[in-house]
């Protein structure tokens, strides 16, 4: 996949449950329209996952699910890397030393720390405060230019940036300084129950998520009961959570600007609106879900693409990880 010529692009997810609605409109399906004029590399982030405790069994289910899933969406293992994080262990000793280079202070801003201690009181450990030197080095490893991710993740790409900034200040220039590569359409997704909260993979409220893999009558269920307001008038406005993330979800689907969805709703009541996003959701997922259910029988083809992809991941990062140890002082 390797061609000089294209920017590097990075991204991963964390196979922490099962792809939402979000992270696919948010980042995956740049992933995949990226995946022609960049080089891509991607990855299955699941040293990330442990910050918050998983079962195994259901750990090991969610990688293959979340590999299997990600494919679907239209990776090509043979345009881009797709590999496993822990498969690569220049990922976990990149994250140790710039732990070293990252402040205590810096990650004490990071809302999502935040937001997770609060959500997971009784397990608020250090890799859940250190994770942005985590991403930070997956990001970095790779040289990439662009780092295609929904808008959540824009604190974690400024301090990446500032992390790497703070490095080559001192070492000269050891770090390419990504930028983000945040959608216009799509890139914050909102929970259907609580459109003040984005959609979650680890959302209790089942009915708050729509997941890549929900069958049409689940998808449409869903969107049925999403919570709205009581002016029942679609248009775009102060107040109006619940339609603005239904109409952020359906324009980032078929393209219509906020304005045609506007005109080609006027008079009509938001039970026909909520069907429209709810049957152009079905149709743009359902070619994903028949494509996950041969993959994921595939046990063997998934093994061979990650394996490859894992042994030239570890190629690549080695490179900046030498020169990174070098720098510093260690002996090689
Ligand atoms: N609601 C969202 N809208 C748009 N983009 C989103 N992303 C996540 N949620 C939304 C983007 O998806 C990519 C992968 O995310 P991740 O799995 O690495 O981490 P996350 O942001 O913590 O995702 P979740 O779904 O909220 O997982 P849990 O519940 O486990 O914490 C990222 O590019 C992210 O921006």
């Amino acid at each position: 996949m390797e061609n000089e010529k294209k920017q590097i692009a990075f991204s991963a997810i964390q196979p922490s449950g099962t792809i939402t609605l979000g992270n696919y409109l948010g980042a995956i399906r740049n992933w995949v329209t990226m995946q022609d004029e960049y080089n891509c590399i991607y990855a299955l982030a699941d040293l990330h996952t442990i910050t918050v405790r998983q079962d195994p069994a259901q750990m090991r289910k969610n990688i293959l699910d979340a590999y299997a899933s990600i494919l679907a969406c239209g990776i090509d293992t043979e345009k881009s890397l797709f590999f496993i994080q822990s498969h690569v262990h220049t990922h976990a000793e990149m994250a140790w030393v710039l732990d070293c280079y990252t402040q205590f202070g810096e990650l004490s801003r990071m809302t999502q720390f935040k937001d997770k201690s609060a959500k997971h009181a009784d397990n608020i450990n250090a890799g859940l405060f250190t994770y942005p030197s985590l991403m930070a080095g997956d990001i970095l490893l790779y040289q990439a230019d662009k780092v295609p991710v929904g808008a959540d993740q824009q604190q974690h790409i400024e301090i990446t940036r500032d992390i790497a900034t703070r490095f080559n200040g001192l070492y000269g220039n050891v770090f390419k300084i990504p930028e983000g590569f945040i959608p216009k359409n799509g890139a914050r997704v909102m929970s259907l129950q609580d459109p003040t909260k984005k959609m979650s993979k680890s959302d209790e409220n089942v009915n708050g998520c729509v997941h890549l893999l929900d069958s049409p009558e689940a998808i449409m269920r869903k969107f049925k009961r999403a919570i709205t307001d009581s002016e029942a008038h679609v248009h775009y406005g102060e107040g109006k959570d619940g339609i603005n993330n239904l109409m952020g979800i359906y324009s980032t689907i078929t393209g219509l600007s906020f304005e045609q969805i506007e005109h080609d709703f006027e008079g009509k009541g938001y039970g026909d609106f909520k069907t429209a996003v709810g049957e152009a959701v079905v149709e743009e997922l359902r070619p994903i879900r028949e494509r996950y259910e041969s993959y994921i029988k595939d046990k063997a083809y998934l093994e061979e693409c990650y394996r490859k992809a894992d042994e030239i991941a570890l190629k690549i990062s080695s490179r900046t990880m030498n020169k990174v140890m070098k720098k510093i002082g260690f002996i090689l």
